[in-house]
């Protein structure tokens, strides 16, 4: 059975995939993967029915691919990787993984490599060259959005203890148990390799989010206010959906010396 297969969504060349251990939907458009689906079991990742499905603007939802920055600070936010076309390379198959390679993505004179392997849990690998002769101070992250019961049920482990910068107000604090919602979060965990669990009672499950070449976890839910500034979020879709991110952010930068690589992973499944 071909595991791959291409596709048209919302008007956006998609790659499907679906294979024994889990289905997945991957737009070319960012190299952004939009759904995943281990067999048997409901989406993961949560998709905002406001999206824009176009090129130069990013999906909300899936997993933002944010390259060779994070956050507003740049113009376009969150770089350019998720805006432009992506091209995929080569595929491999066996039961229950697919694997994609995309061709190098290039700007200036960085270049990112791309690997996603879809199996019993969602992997992505990517892995940035410095190819110029000056350093690169590289931010990144996978701007992972997870769909949920509701922001009020759910809790985040595995950042008890860990300090963070509040995005909101610029100061940092140190985590204490759980994170919980009860209000606009946008939080840099910057000193911390941990796995996170998004632990969610209500659809009795939880999603273990682990990670390689990071320290930083990026932690959001616009709530109220911020859902309703954005054109591409429904006013009452911070109900469905938590950011768990994984990141070189906040203090988490890399610096790249000419020829010098660095990768960021991540590991989505079922605990
Ligand atoms: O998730 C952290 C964050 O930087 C938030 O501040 C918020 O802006 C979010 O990313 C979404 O950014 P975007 O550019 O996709 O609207």
């Amino acid at each position: 059975m071909a595991d791959l297969v291409s596709d048209i969504w919302n008007g956006l060349r998609v790659l499907k995939v679906q294979n024994e251990a889990a289905e997945a939907l991957i737009a070319l458009h960012g190299a952004h993967v939009l759904s995943y689906k281990p067999a048997g079991e409901r989406e993961l990742l949560w998709l905002s029915q406001e999206s824009w499905h176009e090129a130069g603007k990013p999906i909300r939802g899936g997993i933002p691919i944010c390259w060779p920055w994070f956050g507003p600070a740049q113009e376009p936010p969150h770089g350019v990787a998720r805006l432009n076309e992506w091209t995929l390379r080569e595929t491999a198959s066996e039961p229950g993984k697919t694997v994609l390679g995309f061709e190098a993505f290039s700007f200036e004179n960085r270049i990112a490599e791309l690997t996603i392997t879809v199996a019993d849990t969602l992997s992505m690998e990517l892995t940035t060259t410095n190819l110029g002769a000056e350093d690169f101070r590289l931010t990144e992250a996978f701007h992972s959005y997870f769909a949920i019961s509701d922001i009020a049920n759910i809790r985040i482990t595995g950042l008890d203890k860990a300090e963070y910068l509040d995005t909101l107000t610029g100061l940092r604090h140190i985590q204490d148990e759980d994170i919980r919602f009860n209000a606009e979060t946008d939080r840099i965990y910057d000193s911390s390799a941990a796995e996170c669990l998004v632990d969610d009672p209500a659809y009795t499950r939880k999603i273990r989010i682990a990670k390689e070449g990071s320290l930083s976890t990026v932690v959001w839910n616009p709530w109220i206010a911020k859902s309703r500034r954005m054109p591409d979020f429904g006013d009452e879709e911070y109900h469905g959906m938590v950011c768990v991110e994984t990141a070189n952010a906040g203090n988490d930068f890399r610096i790249l010396k000419q020829g010098e690589k660095h990768t960021l992973k991540v590991s989505i499944g079922l605990k």
